[in-house]
């Protein structure tokens, strides 16, 4: 389909360009982009001046859509392994054997014995988040996986016990907030996460720039911090510590404050008294009156906020620090105020939608079956997906299927993954290349690229900073020979969840039914009754508005008031205290963290030479205390190692790293056999997945430990 051209240039010698308007999928800030095409080639990608969003912001990345959509790498059809090599498939004979393999394993073994794992893409993807969804719950297996327990659990976990729905995570109201403080964060990479928020670097600047402050707490002074007023550094893992001082501090100076009705703030006031500031300083690192002096702050400014993120979650504390960090925006009076964390509404809005399809959460209501482990809104920690692969018995995984993730490089422990998936009697993975995780499986599904397909954001409109809706259609008609990811998802829930009388019908209805059918149907009963021919005359986005108060009325608590004591973390108090008994003493140690770059996008974006270009980028920083201690240059090479392994890194010897911390970005490493990437291939680097400890995780939520692992840096 090709939607009607906005803008129009002729030339002699070339085919007519046009240019195009649609929405980035590439990270959470949704930026518009305006894609120059000559037929089919994409000569030119920009921002969207006119988007009202993003006004024209794109980060290099948004230029790079155009390589992944002439990448001579991307799959343009099935595969099936043949041996050591590969064979072209078409999609019914694909599709079918699919069905197949998976339905007699089903029925041999039971539903539980085919997994599924779905990675960070579904999220940017319309169609894996309608048919994607619509088959894993045709599925019905208990061994569901997704990159949700390497990222964002501990924030949903704490939206299900305060709020009452997973689904229900507020975000901060950056651009009328006049003091942000940014914890385990760093939207100046990342582009902002739970915080859907393009160019979050001029937000940040128009804060300054209106008498605000922004501080940043992150054991890595950091892009966002080198652009804050105040840079502290803190101990990996210790923000639950942190934020129980600073609301100890809030008790104990009378500073809790809010209209927003709150249950259980005697239980939180008695466990914070365990946690005076002074205690704290010396667990966290930040000075006692530092301490003080953020509770207050965050007190005491009519529009405030405490943001936290990735490195508040995938920690050992991070059940208990991303609780408190909603927690302590609520005792402050900033939860549901103007500047404060608020929650949006979004034109539509996922909260009763996941409860008409069985998804509005829950915890720990079952556990896993090798090492009881909790489920997590119907899914497992990816901690233990190896384990029930490889330990025999009823309920064992037989078969997997990934879609959108790759967890050999993604997940702590890849190696241990990728020898458990070699031992499946069945493995497909939805993804359009050949990596490290899609060599493993039996038959590879590759769905057509970001620019042919259209496009909606349902998750992230509904964690932006602003009301905003955009609909994107595809830019190009997709071949005969190509399937978009909700063809394939449509193709095989046909195949696996209808009786075979049914299924031609099942094809048929399919074929008419795309994702748009039910994204009109969700826009007309959505709060801003809009509909998709709306959307449609409105190419560069519509914006409805800024956030609003919306509480007691939106939260989904029995009771309708904010639970700030929730039981699960009452109980997972005692682990703090014994694990800060006694105050870390000076050991010399080092502990690893990660790091995200504004060109790299966890493992799968490294095809892209304009993205790889210049110097290495998985390196490990270390500071100049430890490196000199351990003979460590600038520019050498170093062995970072655990009892798991060991991989080498160039060394770069900086300040910004907080002493006794070293940090090593994730997803790199794809000079492996078997990998189809041209160009990630040769480019240097390692997955230090494969060296950290899949055991390691936050026992509440089940969440990966993918921060705070003890590393040993030796020169080489
Ligand atoms: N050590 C360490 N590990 C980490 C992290 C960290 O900070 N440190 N971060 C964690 C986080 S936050 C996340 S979200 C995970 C990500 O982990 P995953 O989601 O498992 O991995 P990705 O690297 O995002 O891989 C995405 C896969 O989707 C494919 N893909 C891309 N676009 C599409 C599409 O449109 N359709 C389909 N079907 N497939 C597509 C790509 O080819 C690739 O194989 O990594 C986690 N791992
Ligand atoms: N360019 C780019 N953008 C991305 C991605 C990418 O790979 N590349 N990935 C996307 C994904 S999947 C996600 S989830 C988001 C994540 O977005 P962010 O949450 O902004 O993630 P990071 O940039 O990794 O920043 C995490 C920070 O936490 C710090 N940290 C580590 N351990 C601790 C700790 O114990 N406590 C505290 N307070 N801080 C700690 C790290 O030093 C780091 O600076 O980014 C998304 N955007
Ligand atoms: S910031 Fe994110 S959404 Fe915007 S252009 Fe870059 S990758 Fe795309
Ligand atoms: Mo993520």
């Amino acid at each position: 389909m090709r939607t009607p051209t906005i803008r129009e240039r002729s030339c002699h010698t070339r085919p007519v360009a046009t240019t195009q308007f649609r929405s980035c999928t590439l990270c959470e800030a949704t930026c518009g982009i305006a894609v120059t095409l000559e037929g089919e080639r994409v000569i030119e990608i920009r921002g969207d001046a006119d988007d009202p969003f993003s006004r024209g912001y794109i980060c290099p990345k948004g230029a790079a859509l155009a390589d992944l959509h002439a990448d001579p790498d991307r799959l343009q059809r099935p595969l099936m392994r043949d041996g050591a090599s590969w064979r072209e498939l078409g999609w019914d004979e694909a599709l079918d054997l699919v069905g197949e393999r998976l339905g007699a394993l089903r029925a041999e073994h039971g539903r539980d014995a085919i997994a599924v794992y779905q990675g960070n893409p579904t999220v940017h993807n319309l169609g894996l988040l309608t048919y994607g969804q619509l088959l894993l719950r045709s599925l019905g297996t208990k061994n569901t996986y997704s990159s949700t327990s390497l990222d964002q659990l501990p924030h949903m976990l704490a939206a299900l016990l305060m709020f009452g729905n997973q689904l229900l995570m507020p975000v901060p109201d950056i651009d009328r907030a006049d003091l942000f403080i940014c914890l385990g964060a760093n939207p100046l990479a990342s582009n902002g996460s739970i915080m859907t928020a393009p160019d979050v670097k001029a937000r940040l600047a128009a804060i300054r720039a209106r008498g605000g402050r922004v501080v940043v707490i992150d054991p890595r002074r950091t892009e966002t911090a080198d652009r804050a007023d105040q840079h502290l550094f803190l101990r990996p893992g210790t923000d639950a510590v942190l934020l129980l001082a600073m609301i100890d501090t809030l008790f104990t100076e009378q500073l809790v404050r809010g209209r927003v009705p709150l249950t259980g703030l005697d239980a939180l006031r008695t466990a914070a008294a365990a946690w005076k500031p002074e205690r704290a300083a010396a667990i966290t690192g930040i000075a006692a009156a530092e301490i003080r002096g953020l509770a207050r702050a965050l007190a005491t400014t009519p529009r405030a906020v405490l943001y936290g993120r990735i490195g508040v979650c995938t920690q050992e504390f991070g059940g208990l620090a991303a609780w408190l960090c909603y927690t302590i925006n609520a005792l402050s009076g900033h939860l549901d105020e103007p500047g404060g964390l608020m929650f949006t509404t979004p034109a539509i809005d996922p909260v009763p939608l996941a409860g008409l399809l069985g998804l509005d959460g829950g915890f720990a209501r079952w556990t896993s079956r090798v090492s009881g482990k909790p489920e997590f809104g119907g899914e497992l920690p990816v901690s233990v997906l190896a384990e029930e692969i490889e330990t025999p018995g009823p309920g064992q995984i037989r078969a997997l299927l990934t879609s959108a993730g790759n967890p050999v490089l993604s997940a702590p422990g890849g190696p241990r993954l990728e020898q458990a998936f070699r031992k499946l009697d069945f493995m497909v993975s939805i993804d359009p290349y050949l990596n490290e995780t899609t060599r493993l499986a039996h038959v590879i599904l590759p769905p057509t690229s970001a620019l042919a397909r259209s496009h909606y954001d349902v998750a992230l409109n509904a964690f932006a900073v602003r009301n905003v809706a955009k609909y994107s259609p595809p830019l190009f008609e997709r071949t005969a020979e190509q399937r978009h990811d909700w063809e394939i998802c449509a193709g095989l829930l046909t195949r696996l969840g209808l009786p075979r009388p049914l299924r031609g019908i099942g094809r048929w209805l399919g074929a008419k039914l795309g994702p748009e059918v039910i994204l009109d149907a969700a826009l007309r009963i959505g709060p801003h009754r809009l509909s998709l021919k709306q959307l449609r005359r409105r190419p560069h986005g519509i914006d409805l508005g800024a956030l609003e108060p919306r509480l007691p009325k939106r939260l989904a608590t029995s009771d309708r008031t904010v639970h700030v004591a929730a039981p699960p973390y009452l109980a997972d108090l005692p682990r703090l205290e014994r694990r800060f008994a006694r105050s870390p003493a000076e050991t010399g140690e080092l502990v690893l963290v990660g790091r995200r770059h504004l060109r790299s996008n966890n493992s799968w974006m490294h095809n892209s030479q304009r993205l790889v270009k210049g110097p290495p980028r998985c390196t490990v920083l270390v500071h100049p205390t430890d490196a000199s201690a351990r003979g460590l240059v600038d520019g050498g090479k170093a062995k970072v190692s655990t009892p798991r392994g060991a991989i080498e890194l160039v060394v770069e010897v900086t300040d910004e790293m907080m002493p006794g911390v070293v940090s090593v970005p994730h997803g790199w490493g794809h000079g492996r056999a078997g990998v189809r990437l041209s160009v990630a291939s040769t480019v240097p680097g390692e997955s230090v997945n494969d060296i950290l400890d899949p055991a390691v995780i936050d026992e509440l939520s089940g969440t990966s430990a993918l921060f705070g692992q003890r590393v040993e840096v030796t020169a080489v």
